[in-house]
């Protein structure tokens, strides 16, 4: 059973010195720490960034920084337990809310970490992804996966503000973190993906069934129609039932990205509702309504634009308040633990 182990303290201080020296260390002083019993360390502290906020600041920072000095205009939601400097939302989520104004574009690159754009409010602006214009209107999802150019611009008035999600914390981990700029993509549709080849669910490109199933074959999510989806999904499940519904690829029915996972709930007007404990990370973001959840025992009222962290093996519990659903989306990194073979419900 669980024995103290020993401690660096246990040993001569000369030994532990020439195994430094040699850049080697005793297992056993750290063993309890990487192992722990039953539930893991989590330096990942239940957290709400509100958007009331933050907004005013991310507007400055349009005043203060050109987007020419800046090439993607983004204040970064960092987990207070995990160091604001290393720009983790979650061990393997990184969070932005980014800001394009009108005219403005964001120069045309790719890299290895994928990303995903939520949008919070705005219209006008759009994301391009390896030639595919793809407009942002508030609530899309547009995935920006690994390897795929992607630029960004603004055709309208007001601001744009969108959720930048990215697996960054891990794949700058692995060190294998890196960007490549290209040339103004030259684009190829009138219409994305999601209104034409892909415009609904069990319904794909015949051609489809005789190759290699795509990648990517769906870049945006319309939050229209997943919003309707939701309102009708909830006419058909029970009460008590989760009104959730999870973004994949059209063609193999997969999560959409290889790292985390995304998803939208609706949670009914006066409900609450207490997931299972999972052994995936995540943060989830405010569409619509407002509500409060407890987090390990840390309750943090929402509302509008608001983006929350809820640390791995969280036991949660979350409202919806002020007489009307609540829409919400799901960010985790189940789609690499399931891969990995350890991904849990509790
Ligand atoms: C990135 O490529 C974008 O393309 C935004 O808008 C935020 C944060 C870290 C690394 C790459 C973008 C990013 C990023």
């Amino acid at each position: 059973m669980s024995t103290q182990l020993g401690t660096l303290a246990d040993l001569p201080a000369r030994y532990v010195e020439d195994l430094a020296s040699l850049s080697v260390v005793p297992l056993w002083p750290s063993l309890r720490a990487v192992l722990p019993y039953g539930i893991p360390s989590r330096s990942t502290v239940p957290f709400a960034w509100r958007y009331a906020d933050i907004r005013d600041h991310l507007m400055r920072a349009g005043e203060l920084t050109p987007i020419e000095k800046a090439e993607r205009r983004v204040l970064v939601l960092s987990n207070p337990g995990l160091g604001l400097e290393r720009m983790m939302a979650t061990p393997s989520i990184y969070l932005g809310l980014q800001l394009i104004l009108p005219g403005e574009t964001a120069p045309n690159h790719r890299h290895s970490p994928s990303a995903v754009r939520f949008v919070v409010e705005g219209t006008g602006g759009f994301t391009s992804v390896d030639g595919e214009k793809c407009p942002m209107e508030k609530g899309d999802l547009i995935l920006t996966p690994s390897g795929l150019w992607h630029e960004h611009g603004h055709e309208g008035s007001g601001p744009v503000v969108w959720l930048d999600a990215l697996d960054l914390p891990l794949v700058y981990a692995m060190e294998a973190s890196y960007c490549i700029e290209g040339e103004k993509q030259s684009i190829r549709n009138a219409a994305d993906r999601s209104q034409t080849t892909y415009r609904r669910a069990g319904l794909v490109p015949y051609a489809s069934l005789n190759r290699k199933r795509a990648d990517y074959p769906l870049i945006r999510f319309p939050w229209r129609e997943v919003r309707q989806n939701l309102l009708d999904l909830a006419t058909a499940v029970g009460p008590g039932e989760p009104v959730h519904l999870a973004y994949v690829n059209p063609e193999t029915g997969q999560e959409c990205l290889p790292i985390l996972g995304f998803s939208a709930q609706m949670i009914r007007a006066g409900e609450e509702v207490a997931p299972p404990r999972r052994s995936a990370s995540s943060v989830l973001h405010v569409i619509e309504g407002r509500g409060v959840s407890e987090i390990d025992g840390t309750t943090l009222a929402w509302s509008e634009g608001d983006t929350i962290a809820v640390p791995t093996h969280a036991t949660v519990r979350h409202r919806a308040e002020g007489g009307a659903p609540a829409f919400v989306f799901h960010v985790d990194d189940a789609p690499l633990q399931r891969k990995i073979g350890i991904y849990e419900e509790f």
